[in-house]
């Protein structure tokens, strides 16, 4: 069979262009593979550490601790340790957002979400909510220390 050399010229654009997306997959796979830290779970190895449960609702967010203590306008943490939230909401849609960390997480009646995050320097930092959830959504805002 003999090709003309418009068909070359495609074949070799074809074996080109997947040679470069194939670099670029098995690259990208490389990375996403080694820096686990980077993606979904920001903590690396220790996946959950402290669980804290929050809960938004009109007009506050609720975050109770694992022994069972609940504060209001506070979050406390501890630098160097990993914790995991776990969102919910009373009534509408809040958004809990705490800038520092990288946490912005929506509160939903009826379902949980969840995020992992490590603080890493000890300091006073804010979180709010972020989703306009009525009369008083600028109370629900706070401060979170890390100690
Ligand atoms: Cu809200």
């Amino acid at each position: 069979m003999k090709l003309d050399n418009r068909t070359k010229a495609e074949v070799i654009w074809v074996i080109a262009v997947v040679a470069i997306l194939s670099w670029a997959a098995v690259s990208n796979a490389t990375y996403l593979q080694t820096h686990s830290e980077n993606i979904a779970n920001p903590v690396g190895p220790d996946p959950q550490g402290v669980i804290i449960n929050v809960t938004g609702y009109q007009w506050a967010w609720a975050f109770q601790y694992p022994n069972g203590t609940i504060s209001t306008d506070k979050l406390v943490l501890t630098n160097g340790t990993t914790y995991t939230l776990i969102v919910s909401s009373k009534d509408v849609i809040h958004d809990l957002y705490i800038p520092e960390f990288g946490v912005n997480i929506y509160a939903v009646y009826g379902h949980t979400n969840q995020i992992t995050f490590k603080p890493t320097k000890a300091g006073i930092y804010l979180f709010e909510c972020v989703e306009y959830c009525g009369e008083f959504h600028y109370e629900m805002r706070g401060t979170v220390v890390v100690t």
